[in-house]
């Protein structure tokens, strides 16, 4: 917010105040392929988790397949850390050995 105070004159000067608020730090949501959980879990949980259509869920699911991680989305320190309890449950009910980690970006 500008301050305001009476200069020489009488006139007004606006002084601009540095900006205090930081954005907050993001974190990455990164699913790491294995050898056993099936894609179409991995397809399903994408979608469902992380609000991707089944096409766009499939391309991040190859991705991880093919280069061992892939970012799922990037959201604030809580939200991410849900993600990722969300992802690691659903698997460990399914008896998959699907893990995601999150983390800070930049
Ligand atoms: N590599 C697994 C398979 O061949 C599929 C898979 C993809 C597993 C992504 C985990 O995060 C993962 N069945």
């Amino acid at each position: 917010m500008p301050t305001r105070r009476p200069a020489g004159g009488g006139e007004v000067v606006l002084e601009r105040v540095p900006q205090k608020a930081k954005p907050p730090q993001m974190y990455q949501v990164v699913m790491l392929n294995d050898d056993y959980t099936p894609m179409e879990f991995v397809v399903v949980v994408i979608q469902e988790f992380f609000g991707k259509d089944r096409e766009t869920a499939t391309q991040i699911m190859l991705k991880i397949h093919l280069d061992g991680k892939g970012v799922c989305g990037v959201y604030s320190r809580d939200v991410a850390a849900t993600k990722v309890d969300q992802v690691l449950d659903a698997a460990k009910q399914a008896g998959h050995p699907l893990q995601c980690v999150s983390e800070p970006i930049e």
